[in-house]
Order: C-alpha cells, then sequence, then structure tokens
C-alpha cells in the first residue's frame, strides 16, 4: 500500500511540475479557449461555459455518489448483498431530466446560430471582399465610393484575382491589400470566396470557422470585434502540400488608425488609376 501511494504521489508531481514546460511552449491559453474578442464570440462562450459547468456538475454528482455506495456496500462480514430489480420512477426522472436538459441546450444553441449567421449585417457595416487561394488569402476595399465593385467568379484570371467586372464603375476605385485590417467595435461583413480549391476560413478568437467554396460568394458572416490586437487568419481546411503556410495577418485598430490606413491605401488607388489612365 505504502508503495503504490509513494508511485501515484510521485505521478502527480510529475504532471504537475511537466506541465507548465509544455505550457510555455504555446502562446496561447493552454487549459482554455484563446481569448474572445467578438460581441458574437460571447454568446458561444456563453453556451461553451454552460455546457462545461453542466458536465463537470454531473460529473462529480456520479462519481461522488458512485464512491459512497463503493464504500457503503462493500462486502464485508455481516452483510448479506441485496438484490434490486430496479426502480421505474427513478428510471421516469433520469430519462426526463437529461431530455429536457438537451432540449433545451438545442434551442440555446440553434437560437445562437441563427443570430450568428441569419441576421443581415448593418448598413453601416465595412464590407471585405476576400478570396483564398492555394496557398493565401488577398483581400479587396471599396474605394472612396463605399462600393465594392461585383466579384464574379468567371472573371477571374492571373490579372483579375478577384474577377473584378472592367465594366463596373464601382470596382474602379476600389484597392486591395495582403493583410486583413479592421476598425474595433464596427460591424464588419466578409464575402468569403475562393479561387481554386475549399479553403476555410477560421479564426479561433473570433469563435468564426466558414469554409470558402469554389464558385460561390458567402455572405452570411459578419461580425464586431471588442478590442484591438493582432492576430491570424489561418486556413482551416486542409487545401494541399502548402496548406500549413497558408496564413495572414488580421489587425484589429481603432478607427482612427483604420481611416489613416484606409485613406493611405485608397489614395495609392487612385494615384495608380490615373497613372494608368495616362
Ligand atoms: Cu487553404
Amino acid at each position: 500500500m505504502k508503495k503504490i501511494s509513494r508511485i501515484l504521489l510521485q505521478a502527480v508531481l510529475m504532471a504537475v511540475l511537466i506541465a507548465p514546460a509544455f505550457a510555455a511552449e504555446r502562446s496561447g491559453n493552454l487549459y482554455w479557449t484563446p481569448p474572445n474578442v467578438t460581441v458574437g464570440g460571447q454568446k458561444i462562450d456563453e453556451l461553451l461555459n454552460f455546457i462545461f459547468a453542466l458536465t463537470l456538475a454531473a460529473f462529480v454528482l456520479t462519481q461522488v455518489v458512485y464512491v459512497i455506495y463503493l464504500i457503503r456496500y462493500r462486502r464485508r462480514p455481516g452483510h448479506k448483498a441485496h438484490y434490486s430489480h430496479g426502480n421505474n420512477t427513478l428510471e421516469i426522472w433520469w430519462t426526463a431530466i437529461p431530455t429536457a436538459i438537451f432540449l433545451g441546450l438545442a434551442i440555446w444553441s440553434n437560437h445562437v446560430w441563427f443570430e450568428l449567421t441569419n441576421t443581415k449585417p448593418p448598413a453601416d457595416a465595412v464590407t471585405v471582399d476576400i478570396v483564398s487561394y492555394q496557398y493565401g488569402w488577398d483581400f479587396r476595399y471599396a474605394g472612396a465610393d463605399g462600393k465594392l465593385g461585383t466579384g464574379d467568379v468567371k472573371k477571374i484570371s492571373v490579372d483579375n484575382k478577384f474577377g473584378v467586372d472592367p465594366e463596373d464603375e464601382a470596382g474602379k476605385d476600389d484597392f486591395t491589400a495582403t493583410e486583413f485590417v479592421i476598425p474595433v467595435g464596427k460591424p464588419v461583413h466578409v464575402l468569403l470566396r475562393s479561387r481554386d480549391v475549399i479553403h476555410s476560413f477560421y479564426v479561433p478568437e473570433f469563435r468564426l470557422y466558414q469554409d470558402a467554396v469554389p464558385g460561390r460568394t458567402i455572405k452570411w458572416i459578419w461580425f464586431e470585434t471588442t478590442q484591438t490586437g493582432e492576430f491570424q487568419l489561418a486556413c482551416s481546411q486542409l487545401c494541399g502540400i502548402g496548406h500549413y503556410n497558408m496564413k495572414a495577418p488580421i489587425r484589429i485598430v481603432s478607427p482612427e488608425d483604420y481611416q489613416k490606413w484606409y485613406d493611405g491605401k485608397s489614395a495609392a488607388a487612385a494615384a495608380a488609376q490615373t497613372v494608368a489612365k495616362k
């Protein structure tokens, strides 16, 4: 008995001492989800935390009952085994309660899902056209007129990465970027497209995961950030040999910094247009 407890103690000590060594290799939160920075993400986290607490409570409750019964009804001199044939009242309760819980969770999660994917983006949302390809991301913003030129997959070519219609006046002043820059606290609407195979727009800190499918424009993803910071957009759908390196920087900046960045990019695009015309 003494030997077993010593081995157990050593195992526990080793786990406690070694775990932080692994933790140091990771930059994020090792024991929980990465910090959330969107309004919609808060709703997902509430659901996740509730399910986790519920699971923990069910686990503790069943284990405590289990241990109590193990000790109380153990074999010992002077005690006879008792045969039980079940209890219908108990059966009904432990079927009804979990059923009600699962139904409640299904309604709650569907409600959250509907709110996040089936509500229209506000009219003042910043719209960004995101085109994924093997192996990277391109971003397109509306220029001075505030309108994105339509992008059509059929018009995509080597020189026309977004498939922009050359006849469309709204597209003339649009500009492109290789990083995803967005203003904090403002709704952002993303149009997700792919030039070749299925890729996935995945930002754990935004609690967003959506595939980009070739030939389609995914229009239902929009979100609002709650704090500034730098994150990474990494493709989350194994899309080929360079998949591991398919990423783009995300910068959430203050509205003032966003305006500065936007004005600079927009002016540069306008200047390039004038040069092209000459
Ligand atoms: Cu990919």
